[in-house]
């Protein structure tokens, strides 16, 4: 049996923010555009209190909590942060797979010696936090799946182990909307169908909920009882293509076309943000409900990786393709993505940080990170 352990860090953009600026201690803040469309990246647990969170329009959180402080993302910050976290991690363990700019997967089956997890991991979550100044939430079990749920049980700075033995009182009486892999649209699903809970999914075998779920009913009822995979990839963590598309309900026209590009680019955007990546080109890609599909392509001269530039390019590929019919599908892709280069991190960024590092014991300066 192996032991995986899922790394994720806490309200990561709001910390971020907090070590920039230490009066924000203790106070509701949310990562966004202060515009009136824009939703939040994330709160801080203070701002979550009110019931502010992730991907919530600033104006419903504004409502929520009249004294959110709105703080407009510095991408660069957060990979600068993210880079130091996982470098370190990456010393000390060399089977480690970076899920997303804030989270890791790690075998450490060679490293914690057997019914010593609890200790082991706590150590490893304040040496982390003595550091890099972040703080994170661990999960660990046999499995990629035990352990990310694990990481979400207890924030912050939570630290949970899942085994056969704790599943029925820790895993089981969770909502079913809360397994990861269930999506938003699946959870009403089941839930109608009589699958409340994990635990629910854990011991069924109605034949309405094997449709529901299809190809996927083992894997999900596998994972529900504790089971999953075990390999963790350790190869870079770089995807090379990112895309978004979505369906209408009802055949749309122009307006409507407009309206899910734009969408469409920002969710592209945040998968770039995701990844620290700029995009050389961007896709559209348009069915009419006969499924007829044309695509069509442009590439820029400068990487860019905001909102607007983005569907600024997209606009016009979309107007060279849209030609007064109905539409089915619309979609966004970029493929040539390309790393935000180092030189681009903020020097006063790294000032600041150059007297505060703290690095396997050592005092060393931010910038040498960075060049690492
Ligand atoms: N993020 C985003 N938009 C979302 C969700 C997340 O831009 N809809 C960004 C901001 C988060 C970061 O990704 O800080 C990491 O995402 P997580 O889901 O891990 O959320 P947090 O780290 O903010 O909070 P938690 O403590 O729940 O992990
Ligand atoms: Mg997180």
């Amino acid at each position: 049996m192996k032991t995986i352990v899922h790394i994720d860090l806490n309200a990561f953009f709001a910390q971020c923010e907090l070590l920039s600026d230490p009066t924000l201690k203790g106070k509701p803040i949310a990562i966004a555009y202060d515009s009136k469309r824009s939703v939040l990246s994330t709160a801080s647990y203070e701002a979550r209190a009110f019931g502010v969170n992730s991907a919530m329009p600033v104006s419903t959180a504004k409502r929520l909590c009249k004294n959110l402080v709105i703080i407009p993302p510095h991408f660069e910050l957060y990979s600068y942060h993210s880079k130091h976290f996982f470098s370190y991690l990456k010393k000390r363990y060399p089977i480690l797979e970076q899920a997303s700019i804030d989270e890791c997967y790690i075998d450490m089956s060679d490293d914690i010696p057997m019914g010593k997890e609890q200790e082991y991991l706590f150590d490893l979550q304040m040496t982390l936090y003595r550091v890099t100044k972040l703080k994170c939430s661990i999960g660990c079990g046999a499995n990629r799946f035990l352990a990310k749920m694990g990481s979400d049980m207890k924030k912050p700075l939570g630290l949970t182990i899942l085994n056969q033995g704790n599943i029925p009182t820790l895993l089981w009486p969770l909502a079913i909307s809360k397994m990861y892999g269930i999506g938003k649209k699946t959870a009403p699903k089941l839930m109608e169908a009589g699958v409340l809970t994990i635990g629910d999914l854990a011991h069924c075998e109605d034949p309405k909920v094997k449709k529901i779920l299809g190809n996927n009913f083992e894997y999900f009822k596998g994972h529900a009882q504790g089971f999953g995979s075990d390999f963790i990839d350790n190869s870079a963590f770089d995807p090379k293509s990112m895309s978004s598309e979505r369906t209408f309900q009802e055949d749309a026209f122009f307006e409507e076309g407009v309206e899910m590009i734009k969408k469409c680019c920002e969710e592209v955007c945040q998968e770039l943000h995701k990844y620290h990546k700029k995009a050389l080109s961007v896709g559209v890609k348009l069915r009419t409900p006969d499924f007829v599909t044309k695509s069509r392509r442009t590439s820029f001269s400068e990487p860019i990786d905001d909102v607007a530039s983005l569907f600024a390019y997209a606009m016009k590929v979309f107007e060279q393709l849209y030609k007064d019919q109905p539409i089915r599908l619309i979609g966004v892709s970029i493929e040539r993505v390309i790393d935000i280069e180092e030189n681009k991190e903020d020097d006063h960024l790294i000032e600041q940080w150059n007297s505060q590092l703290e690095y396997g014991g050592k005092i060393i300066k931010a910038s040498d990170i960075v060049k690492k």
